[in-house]
């Protein structure tokens, strides 16, 4: 039998696709949600200031290879109903070269979800757009009144989020191993109508409102046709700038950044959002002649530090939770100086430069040889421990950006946009074997994902330095 080959066909790199979805993703937004394209205006304005005032910032993120990805840099995020959907959204994701990373439970904080990141994982990906998508999936089993767990389930089974075309390409790349540039650009309008606002809820406003008062975002999830992205959200160099100037333009942003405190080398992950719409929407039935209205969606920045250590995550925790353990902010921001100065005195206890940081093994780093290393390396006049290389200036490093999310600071950017008064009592259960089998695939630990870039880094420093396979002592 003579089997018959697809002709070879140029395939567009996962990195194309996925920058193209960015900017399509980008542009619907900024339609739909008129103060996102204000806040991009607001960062990019701060961005270039901090990179115009700080030649070092400008020279690191130069080195690391950031400078190019900050202006293109944005997460989102998307609430699914069910394990199919978060089924196909890992096959869709993949054709943009975006992986499940992290396994978050916000159960904890009263939020009946559990998530995932989907984001690239290699570095040059990472620097060509790390675009990220905060995903969660519904945990229904959470809803206490069976009866409304059971009506939420059939809404839920009868939903269709992705369009058959979308789901026929993806399949088309799983069968091909990659789409062509026709098959790309029809790929990246197909799956932008998953993330698209409907207005039109499919649920009556009596169904609205017990789902509602069960939990505003059970309404948010199960109510809709499909899960609208809910913010888009541009990486800031100066957060602390950006949130000041917030309110010139019209916007209150959360009494508190979520995460670190400011520091000179930053840590992690700083965040504040922002209610951004009250929207009305249209009931079923009585031809939508019952209106109401919904918040779903807010605005947010970030600012991105370090990745930290196992061992500097650990300590990071300990600080953030003795901080919330002594300060609570109040609903309307009450104390909110209180915890800022509070979050600040009890961070003094990690280091804040790059060395110390690094010695003490409390982040990541990338290690790069220098020009005058390589040139000393030809008269073979090298130390041959890394910490003497680097005290020469034969080694340099660079902090490793954190790609990812903090459940805490998730935690808190959910509760400002659903409302303070939502709080429940769900028991801490975490349960990520559920959520691997709904994504059908295992989630990627990131502090793994962080340590091979540093120990690969350090390699192949070395090995410029033709110190290769040498019994050397190794850094951190
Ligand atoms: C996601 C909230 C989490 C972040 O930046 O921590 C998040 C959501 O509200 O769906 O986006
Ligand atoms: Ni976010």
């Amino acid at each position: 039998m003579i089997r018959s080959f697809p002709m070879l066909q140029a395939f567009v790199s996962p990195d194309r696709i996925r920058s193209l979805f960015t900017e399509a993703m980008s542009q619907m937004y900024r339609a739909e949600v008129p103060q996102y394209g204000m806040l991009i205006e607001l960062v990019a304005d701060v961005n270039a200031g901090c990179l115009e005032n700080d030649p070092d910032l400008r020279d690191r993120l130069a080195r690391a290879g950031e400078l190019e990805r900050i202006d293109v840099e944005r997460h989102g995020a998307i609430r699914l109903g069910t394990a199919d959907e978060l089924f196909t959204i890992r096959r869709l994701f993949a054709v943009m070269g975006m992986q499940p990373v992290g396994y978050y439970d916000l159960s904890v904080a009263g939020v009946p979800v559990h998530s995932t990141s989907f984001r690239p994982i290699d570095e040059a990906a990472l620097n060509v757009n790390p675009f990220r998508v905060f995903t969660s999936l519904l945990r229904l089993e959470l809803i206490e009144d069976e009866g409304l767990r059971g009506e939420a389930e059939a809404i839920l089974a009868k939903r269709r989020i992705y369009t058959p075309r979308a789901v026929a390409l993806i399949e088309r790349h799983e069968q091909n191993g990659g789409l062509t540039e026709a098959e790309a650009t029809e790929f990246v309008a197909e799956a932008l109508e998953t993330f698209r606002w409907h207005g039109e809820a499919t649920v009556s406003a009596e169904t609205y409102k017990r789902l509602h008062d069960a939990h505003r975002l059970i309404a948010d999830v199960v109510s809709f046709k499909g899960p609208h992205i809910n913010h888009l959200t541009p990486r800031t160099l100066d957060i602390d700038a950006v949130q000041a100037r917030m309110p010139e333009r019209g916007i209150t942003p959360k009494a508190v950044i979520e995460g670190p405190p400011r520091r000179h080398c930053g840590i992690l992950l700083r965040q504040t959002s922002f209610k951004a719409l009250e929207e009305t929407i249209a009931f079923s039935g009585d031809d939508g002649a019952i209106q109401g209205t919904h918040t779903a969606r807010f605005g947010e920045i970030e600012q991105r530090g370090v990745a930290l250590t196992a061992k500097g995550r650990m300590l990071y925790d300990q600080l953030l939770a003795s901080v919330r353990g002594e300060v609570q902010v109040g609903a309307g921001g009450a104390k909110a100086g209180a915890y800022d100065d509070e979050l600040a005195a009890r961070f003094k206890a990690l280091p804040d430069s790059w060395d110390e940081l690094r010695r003490a093994d409390l982040a990541f780093f990338r290690y790069s040889a220098t020009p005058a290393g390589i040139a000393a390396a030809v008269g073979s006049m090298l130390p041959s421990d890394p910490e003497a290389l680097i005290a020469k200036g034969y080694l340099a490093f660079t902090p490793i950006v954190y790609e990812d999310f903090l459940p805490v600071s998730a935690a808190g950017i959910f509760q400002s946009n659903l409302g303070t008064d939502q709080q429940q009592n769900y028991a801490t259960r975490s349960n990520r074997d559920a959520f691997e089998a709904a994504l059908g695939a295992t989630v990627q630990d990131e502090l793994a994902l962080y340590a091979e870039r540093q120990a690969a880094s350090l390699d192949w420093a070395l090995e410029a330095l033709g110190l290769a396979g040498l019994p050397l002592k190794t850094v951190a």
